[in-house]
Parts: structure tokens; sequence; C-alpha cells
């Protein structure tokens, strides 16, 4: 017990978090400071334990020690009724079948003592690997608790509420949106020019899978980095808060990489995120700039005369595999094994399925057969996935005055 507590404790402090879920629930995963704190809470009756089976050890012992002083004191016994026994004596049968007999107990007893011993020997080195762990967990706990995930100190509403309070670096930031009853983690991107964009999903390798249910994609999934190297989705109720905070509105900014690495955005202004009631209906007043073409405009595929008009997105509902609030007879979302503001169902999809090397086929999009990778209909065929996507969103004011250019720029970065 005390032992097998003792070794996970040891294992959760030198395994340390290097990164913050988004979970269901909302809750972060422990920081180092978190897990020592755990390890002082529990130290009390791990020692209570440890003192516990070392005075088991001392009963042993002294049990075994007076094992050893009953045989000694036995062996003493038969020389001296050796020495006294006149010869005569001696030679009667019963008496020297008992000293056999007594002498046979004698060697019985050592053995058991001898095995005692080995108990005691192994018990005592367990003992001295406890204490040394015990004494290991203490330095490791008074060492100064510094947390392996770097979190910036300054708060602000979003992202550009922190840039403009002093935030210089891109990275973890905590902000609290004028609606939100607390504040959360976001990764914040912060360029040199002071524009300070709020992430609100990213795409990058395929390490996370994007076939959520509503309170997933309530809540936020993935993980968030200071570096930037992990996928996520922020969560709808997040980015509500975020969205229809401020008398300013925001852009959002569609921003995605293809398999041969070039790099194209699409920006969205007046972007908002309805409450849960209105199902987390997505609307925005104009396509405003980007290379990479208005696919939340929809789509001609020609495949039909109203594929673009039921291909857009401005105005749609939130949609998940386990709640179909979209436009068409069937179930986009789980169609698609995704969450999305779907209608019939659409041209832009960036949580869509990844595929590794971008092109895939009705044969790879599994029962469906439809189109279910990450999609930008005015960039790519819907039979092309992108590799990368990011969407992020920044007060509109940011982006008059050369702003958009050097937002570009720094996604240049990565
Ligand atoms: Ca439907």
């Amino acid at each position: 017990m005390a032992s097998s507590l003792l070794h996970a404790a040891v294992g959760v402090l030198l395994s340390c978090c290097l990164s913050y879920a988004v979970s269901d629930t909302g809750i972060y995963c422990p920081t180092t400071c978190g897990v020592a704190d755990y390890l002082q809470k529990y130290k009390p009756s791990v020692e209570a334990d440890l003192k516990y089976m070392e005075n088991k050890l001392g009963e042993i012992a002294n049990l075994t020690k007076g094992a050893q002083d009953t045989v000694q004191y036995m062996r003493d016994q038969s020389v001296k009724a050796q020495k006294s026994t006149p010869d005569s004596y001696l030679k009667s049968s019963s008496m020297l079948d008992d000293i056999i007999r007594f002498e046979k107990s004698i060697v019985a007893q050592e053995e058991q003592i001898y095995a005692l011993q080995g108990i005691l020997e192994s018990n005592s080195k367990r003992m001295l690997d406890l204490k040394q762990m015990s004494i290991q967990l203490e330095q490791k706990c008074k060492e100064p608790c510094k947390d392996t995930v770097e979190i910036q100190e300054v708060k602000g509403k979003d992202c550009q509420d922190v840039a403009n309070k002093g935030g210089k670096v891109s990275g973890l930031y905590f902000v609290k949106p004028q609606q939100a009853a607390e504040e959360f983690l976001v990764y914040c991107e912060i360029d040199n020019f002071g524009n300070g964009w709020t992430v609100l999903q990213r795409r990058r390798d395929g390490s996370l899978d994007f076939n959520k249910n509503w309170v997933q994609y309530k809540n936020g999934f993935g993980h968030l980095t200071p570096d930037d190297s992990t996928e996520f989705w922020l969560g709808l109720e997040k980015i509500h808060k975020l969205s229809t905070q401020s008398s300013i509105p925001y852009v959002l900014r569609m921003e995605m990489v293809d398999w041969s690495g070039v790099r194209k955005y699409a920006d969205y202004s007046m972007f908002r995120v309805s409450p849960e009631q209105d199902m987390y209906r997505l609307t925005y007043a104009y396509y405003s700039g980007g290379d990479a073409g208005d696919a939340f405009d929809g789509f001609d595929f020609g495949d039909d005369a109203s594929d673009k008009f039921y291909t857009s997105h401005n105005g749609m509902q939130f949609s998940t595999p386990d709640k179909d609030n979209d436009k068409y007879d069937g179930n986009c979302a789980q169609q698609d094994g995704s969450g999305w503001w779907m209608n019939r169902c659409h041209a832009a999809h960036l949580n869509g399925k990844y595929y590794q090397g971008g092109t895939y086929t009705e044969k790879d999009a599994g029962e469906s057969g439809y189109d279910n990778g990450i999609i930008w209909a005015t960039w790519h065929s819907r039979w092309y996935s992108l590799k990368e996507t990011t969407m992020k969103i920044i007060p509109i004011n940011r982006l008059t005055g050369g702003g958009q250019n050097a937002g570009v720029k720094q996604f240049g970065d990565i």
C-alpha cells in the first residue's frame, strides 16, 4: 500500500503535464504544482503507513530474538544434562530417543529462524527503499514549484485586449469575456504590430479526432500548448462569449495550408456565434478579403442549380452527429462525422476528417461516401482535404490600415 502509493506519486511527479486539455467538463489537467500539492496532502498518511510497517518489523525482530534465546537455552540445558547424566542412564534407549528428538526439534527451529531472518532482511531492505523514496519526494516537493506549461501573466477580455495591456508574445493567456462567468485559457497569436488574435480552432497533423458530440463541441476539446503545436476546438460557448461581448465587431479569419505548403486565408467581418438556445448560429456581414475565396457563401459544384444556395453557411445553426440542426433531410454532421454550421451540407468544412496527403475518394469517405474532408471548395476540390487550418478572431478596427497583411506574415512563422 505505502510503496505502491509512493511509486505512483513519483511517476506522476516525474511525468509532468506538457499541455492543457480542453476537456468536456472544462477542467484542465493538473500542473506540476498541482501534483506537488497532492503529494503534500497525502504525505502524512504515507508516513503513518511507513511508521506502522516499521513497528511491525520491530515486533517480528523481537519475536525472532525470543526464539533464538529459547533455542540457546535448550542447547545449554542439553549440554548440562549430558554432563550430569550417569553413563548407565545414557544407555537407556528411552533417554537416547528423547535427546535425538530434542536435537531434531532444535534443527527444525533453527531452520524456521533462518527463514524468519530472511524475511526480516528483505523487509528491512524494502523499508530502506521506501525511506529513500520518501526523502527524494520530500526534496522534490521543497523545490520552488514552476509549471511546465508557461502561461503568460497578462489577462484581458480577448487576445487583442491582452496585446493592448502589454502581452508581446504568442502563447497561452487567460481571458474573460464580459459575459463569461469564469476566465479560461486561450492561445493568443500576437504579432510585432500589436495585433492580438484569439485562436478558436487549430488543425495541424490529424492527431485529434474531430468526430465529437454536442457537449464536446460546446465545451471544447483537444490541447492548448504555448508553442501552438497541438490541435484543438476551443468550444462553442467560449466562441459565443468572445464573439458577442463587444460593440466593436470581430473579423473571423480562416487560415489554411495545403499539402504543397501553399497558405491562403479568408476573412469574414462582423462574425458572431449566437447562444446555445439558438444552437450557436453563425452570422457575419460580409466576406472582407483573402486569397482562398468565399467558400462560406456556398459553391456551385455543378450537381444541381441550387448547389451554391444549399452549401452556404451564413445563418446556419451548429450541428453535431447527435444534434441535427441542418437543412438536409438526413444528418450532415453524422454522415461526415464532425461538428459544423451545416446547411445541405457544406462548401467550407474545417472540422472535417483529416486525410493524410490531401486527396481522397468516395471510398475513403466510408459508409456515406460523401465528401467529409477538411474542405474549402473555392480553393481546392471537395475531394481534397487541407493540411492545416486556423480559425481566429480579432476586433475589426485592427485590420484597417495594413494590419491585415501583418497578420498573414505572422502566419508564416509556423
Ligand atoms: Ca437534417
